[in-house]
């Protein structure tokens, strides 16, 4: 059994949901944020055989689009009350960050 953890942004949340529901998939939905941006996204844990696992990451992909965002970057202290002045930068983000870990062991009690 494997773990699929799926970062994926909040607008797509509802689109990934419904395919994995209707594919017979059970999920958890954890609400997340990013480390950088500090924008919400969701967490999907997918417990699921071995076999499922790729049918699982090709609905993540297939309903997860990927968006191109101006931000501007969070300055250290020091450079921030020196009164720099820093332009926005383009960043990616996503479609969806996945990653699959082994399961060790699944219990329902
Ligand atoms: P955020 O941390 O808010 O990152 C949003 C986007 O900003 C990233 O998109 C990436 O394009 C850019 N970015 C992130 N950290 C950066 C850095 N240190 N320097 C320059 N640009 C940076 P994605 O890569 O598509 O990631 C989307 C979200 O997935 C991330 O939101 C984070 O919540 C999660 N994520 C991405 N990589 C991860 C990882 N290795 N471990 C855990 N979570 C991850
Ligand atoms: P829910 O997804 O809200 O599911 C509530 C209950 O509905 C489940 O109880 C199960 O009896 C049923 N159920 C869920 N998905 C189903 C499906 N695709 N087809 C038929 N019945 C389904 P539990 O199995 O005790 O699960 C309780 C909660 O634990 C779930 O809440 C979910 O948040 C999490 N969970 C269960 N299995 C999971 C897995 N393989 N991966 C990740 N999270 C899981």
């Amino acid at each position: 059994m494997k773990l699929v953890i799926a970062i994926v942004h909040e607008r797509d949340k509802h689109k990934v949901s419904d395919a994995l529901l209707e594919a017979g998939h059970k999920f958890t939905i954890v609400a997340s944020t990013g480390g950088f941006l500090r924008d919400g996204n969701v967490t999907f844990l997918i417990g699921t055989e071995d076999e499922s696992v790729d049918g699982a990451i090709e609905i993540v992909r297939r309903w997860c689009s990927s968006r191109e965002q101006y931000v501007t970057q969070p300055m250290p202290d020091a450079i921030a009350s020196a009164g720099a002045v820093i332009s926005p930068v383009k960043v990616c983000v996503g479609g969806a960050i996945i990653f699959v870990v082994d399961v060790e062991k699944y219990e329902r009690v």
